[in-house]
Order: C-alpha cells, then sequence, then structure tokens
C-alpha cells in the first residue's frame, strides 16, 4: 500500500519537478492528483509516463489525501496550507510563510532529519530555500567534526529560482543582445541580467541586506545550529539552472583541507569533485537534474585561524526544492505514517 499524495502548483518549475522526482524515486504513489490555479486549468502535466490533467486547488477536497507537496508562494499557501493540514493532509511547503514559524519544522534530511518529529503540531513541513538548502549539506559534516563559528558566503543563483518567466527574460534579452533593432527591456529583474550580474535578490530590509540574504542567515540557524554566525550576499547571474555558492568557513578547532575533502566525500548528499587543475570543479550547468551537492575548489583560507574555502553547487530546482521536499516526504512515510 502505498500514498494519496497531492502536488500543488504542478506547472511551476518546482511544481513540475516534484512529478518527476516521486516518479525518478519511486516514491510509493497509489494516487496522485496534479494541482493548478485556476489561470493554469486544462494544462497537462508529465509524471513518469502518465500524464496528469491538473485540477482546480480552489475546489479540491484534500480529505483522505495523505500528502501535499506545495510550490504555489506564500499568497496562496496562506490559503491552501491550513485547509489542507486540517483535513489530515501533511503539508510539506516550499514557501517561505511557514519557515521561521517555531511550531514547523524546518527541514534538510541530510542535516535535521530528527526534526520531523515535531510536523504534527500543525501538520505542515516546511521546504528551505534553495540557496540555504545546498549550503547546509556542505556545512553540517564539517560542523559536526570541527564545529563552525562563522560563515561568509556569496552566491551566483540562477534565474530558474525566480520562476519560469524569469528564465524567458534571459533568453530573449540574450538573443536580442545580437539583434540591434529588438530590445527586451527588463522587466522580473531590475536591470538586464544577460551578460550581466544583479547584487539583489528579493525585497531589500531595514538592515540593508535582501531578504534572500537574510534567509541565508535564519534558515541555517533553525536548520544547522542557531550558534552559527552567518553573513551572505545573494547575487543573480545569466545561468539557468544550477545555483552556486563561494562559501567561507571559520571553525572552532583546526581542520585541514584533506581531511574536510575526506569527510565530504563521506557525507550523505555530497559529491566531491575537486581536482587542483583547469576544468578539476563543477560548474552549474554540469549539476542540472543531478541530486548531488557538489563541492569543489576545497582550500586553507591561511588570512584566518581554522579557515576553509570551498565552492558549492547544486541544481537549485532539485536539492533547492523539489528534490528536497521528496526526501522529507520519504522520511515522513518512513518515520512517520509507515505505509509505503
Ligand atoms: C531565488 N532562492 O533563487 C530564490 C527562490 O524563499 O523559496 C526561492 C525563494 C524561496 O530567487
Amino acid at each position: 500500500m502505498g500514498y494519496r499524495v497531492v502536488v500543488a502548483g504542478a506547472t511551476g518549475n518546482v511544481g513540475r519537478e516534484m512529478l518527476n522526482i516521486l516518479a525518478e524515486r519511486q516514491f510509493p504513489v497509489d494516487e496522485i492528483a496534479a494541482l493548478a490555479s485556476r489561470r493554469s486549468l486544462g494544462t497537462e502535466v508529465s509524471f513518469g509516463d502518465k500524464t496528469l490533467k491538473t485540477q482546480d486547488i480552489e475546489q479540491f477536497d484534500f480529505i483522505g489525501w495523505d500528502i501535499a507537496l506545495f510550490a504555489i508562494g506564500s499568497e496562496a499557501t496562506k490559503t491552501y496550507a491550513p485547509r489542507a493540514a486540517k483535513a489530515g493532509c501533511v503539508v510539506i511547503d516550499n514557501s517561505s510563510l511557514y519557515r521561521y514559524d517555531p511550531d514547523v519544522p524546518l527541514i534538510v534530511p541530510e542535516v535535521n532529519a530528527d526534526a520531523i518529529e515535531g510536523y504534527a503540531k500543525k501538520n505542515i513541513i516546511a521546504n528551505p530555500n534553495c540557496s540555504t538548502a545546498q549550503m547546509v549539506v556542505a556545512l553540517k559534516p564539517l560542523h559536526d567534526r570541527a564545529r563552525i563559528r562563522r560563515v561568509v558566503v556569496s552566491t551566483y543563483q540562477s534565474v530558474s529560482g525566480a520562476g519560469k518567466e524569469a528564465m524567458d527574460e534571459l533568453w530573449e534579452q540574450t538573443k536580442a543582445i545580437y539583434n540591434p533593432t529588438a530590445s527586451v527591456p527588463p522587466k522580473v529583474f531590475p536591470k538586464q541580467i544577460a551578460f550581466n550580474v544583479i547584487p539583489h535578490i528579493d525585497v531589500f530590509l531595514d538592515s540593508g541586506e535582501t531578504k534572500e540574504e537574510w534567509k541565508m542567515v535564519a534558515e541555517t540557524k533553525k536548520i544547522l545550529d542557531p550558534a552559527i554566525k552567518v553573513t551572505a550576499t545573494c547575487v543573480r547571474v545569466p545561468v539557468f539552472v544550477g545555483h552556486s555558492e563561494a562559501i567561507n568557513i571559520e571553525f572552532e578547532e583546526n581542520l585541514d583541507e584533506d581531511e574536510a575533502r575526506d569527510i565530504l566525500r563521506e557525507a550523505p548528499g555530497i559529491m566531491v569533485v575537486d581536482k587542483r587543475e583547469p576544468g578539476g570543479y563543477i560548474t552549474p550547468v554540469e549539476c542540472v537534474g543531478d541530486f548531488a551537492t557538489y563541492i569543489s575548489r576545497i582550500r586553507q583560507d591561511p588570512t584566518i585561524d581554522n579557515g576553509l574555502n570551498l565552492w558549492c553547487v547544486s541544481d537549485n530546482l532539485r536539492k533547492g526544492a523539489a528534490l528536497n521536499a521528496v526526501q522529507i516526504a520519504e522520511l515522513l512515510g518512513n518515520r512517520v505514517l509507515k505505509k509505503g
């Protein structure tokens, strides 16, 4: 016997990946419902070798459904997550709405799987922001060995994190660069993204940091350790899929680069590609469609005591969103619901 599973937001970048990954990982599904807003109704989506017709989320009755994977943004989540949760369906939510709620666990299974026990307070589990998910996968095994004091991270985030229209904007602007009669002014992004980089993701806060940067701080503390200090600069780059991060870590104890490399090689969810030669590292185009978080360029930071630098790349639609959500569903199934 398997589960009755709902994917809400099934026509979006993340929703489609949720369906792909449920099928790829052979999640024990008895029945699946693909939900969309009225605007996208009638759109068909793939689930393995099947095609699903989307159903109207507004009309959907969640009673009798076990798990709902939500990728519909905070506003719509506010309406539909409590409705699903109240009907007895456990919501795994990809929006930021519940991430900082003390009664909702925020989970990256490689890091804090035991937090799943807290799901029942609201019947909701939160999925982290993509830039946080891949970073905490990399930090966790190193923190276990040498205790992390401070992290300085700069991100290089792909446009798919901002949705399908953002991907179209990069594509159209790139083509227009070669066509002097065409012009594609910025719409989704505040400045031209083609052949450019933009040091701004999400809204600005009074502190001067952006919400994306704040999320990396708050979520790392909730998932991994509230004592870790994090400072982030989040940058949008003209890459379609795959977020990259340059991470500088200061530890309490000494950890040399060779031991760090060995620890990371053994850690769950991580692939180390770290040859000190041209091309001996991973770039975002190479991680697309993969489950792993890739680590390269592991090296000592000689400017501080106990410092290490590394380069971390992952598919933001997968580990950063849909894969992590499906891994949470697997965890919930194995530890709590026990049907599969
Ligand atoms: C981006 N990280 O790349 C964002 C997308 O809080 O789930 C995901 C936003 C979030 O634009």
